[in-house]
């Protein structure tokens, strides 16, 4: 019994070295001094022995006992230095100063967008918006567009596989408004636009605010009294403007506004085509056509309407050079705006 209980020691030594953590320890201890332990269970069977022998066991066993608790007790700490080293490593410090967060800022195009409705609210205009997929239908038809005329391809149209196209303009919104409202009408329609374009000036996906008025006896005085106001809340009072004669399937007679270019005085940049001057929106009369299709009878009713271009503007009030500065989501340009 006595060797047997060395050679658990020798044994347990050789466990206790190879031990690498805490519970490995516990494991072993429970082997040999837990209450079925191999040491456990030869101390209790000192009771069989015959009686002449129990005493120089006992103490023999007790011996081995008190032993390997000593090793326990040391390889223990040794383990216990260890881990508590490990987790000094592994352990944060709550005194490092923190990363921080990186507050937002709005988009250029959101401002100048916000910006615009502002000032036609202001107007006594009323805000309408519709889906980005439109229908044949309210983007070209409904605008006095002739099928198969070749107005549809003054617009690179991206066409959806569902047969719905990407509105190329914010008019469909004015013809579901006119649709669902009664004259007199004041309404302007901001949004995404989509157009296969793409130089300085111009993006596939870019923002218009379209606007229309329709009452009796409106004309093009009002129109343009409309538009001057817009312009002189929008840039102040000293900007060149210039209103010319132009062409839409769903006005007639129409008018585009151009402004002398804010980026290089009107002496001809890349951002202006070296013209000096730079378009910002389109307007007229609302074609006779275009009324009766959203039932109203253009004997009765007239009005005028007109589209402006979002980023343009934004281009002009930040001095951006490029369009797609504003659709590269660099935030070293964009958190430059407030
Ligand atoms: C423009 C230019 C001219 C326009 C016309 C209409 C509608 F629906 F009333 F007929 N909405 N917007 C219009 C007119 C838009 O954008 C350059």
């Amino acid at each position: 019994m006595i060797n047997g209980a060395i050679n658990d020691l020798a044994k347990a030594r050789q466990e206790l070295a190879s031990a690498q953590s805490l519970e490995q320890l516990e494991q072993i201890r429970v082997s040999y001094l837990g209450r079925k332990g191999l040491l456990t269970e030869k101390l209790s069977s000192i009771k069989d022995l015959p009686p002449e022998d129990r005493r120089a066991a006992g103490q023999e066993l007790n011996r081995i006992k008190r032993e390997l608790e000593g090793l326990l007790e040391s390889r223990q700490a040794e383990l216990g230095k260890d881990a508590e080293e490990k987790d000094r490593q592994q352990k944060i410090d709550v005194t490092l100063p923190g990363f921080g967060t990186e507050r937002g800022s709005r988009h250029p195009v959101s401002i100048i967008l916000e910006e615009i409705v502002d000032i036609f609210e202001g107007m006594g205009f009323s805000v309408e918006e519709g889906p980005d997929a439109e229908t044949d239908y309210y983007n070209f038809t409904a605008l006095n567009f002739p099928k198969d005329h070749p107005a549809r391809d003054m617009q690179a149209t991206f066409y959806l596989e569902s047969g719905l196209v990407l509105r190329t303009h914010t008019s469909p919104v004015q013809i579901r408004a006119m649709t669902k409202l009664k004259p007199p009408l004041r309404v302007i329609c901001p949004g995404r636009v989509y157009r296969c374009d793409a130089d300085v000036s111009h993006s596939p996906m870019f923002h218009q605010v379209e606007g229309f008025q329709v009452d009796r006896h409106i004309n093009f005085a009002h129109l343009k009294g409309v538009l001057m106001q817009f312009l002189k809340e929008f840039f102040g009072g000293d900007i060149k403007i210039r209103f010319r004669p132009s062409f839409f399937p769903f006005t007639e007679p129409s008018a585009e506004v151009d402004i002398g270019c804010l980026l290089c005085g009107g002496k001809g940049c890349s951002a202006c085509k070296q013209s000096g001057w730079m378009e910002i929106l389109g307007s007229g009369m609302i074609h006779p056509n275009v009324l009766k299709n959203v039932g109203y009878d253009p004997e009765q009713w007239s009005g005028f309407a007109f589209g402006i271009g979002v980023d343009r503007l934004a281009m002009l009030r930040y001095k951006i050079d490029h369009i797609r500065l504003f659709y590269e989501n660099d935030l070293r340009f964009l958190k430059q705006f407030y």
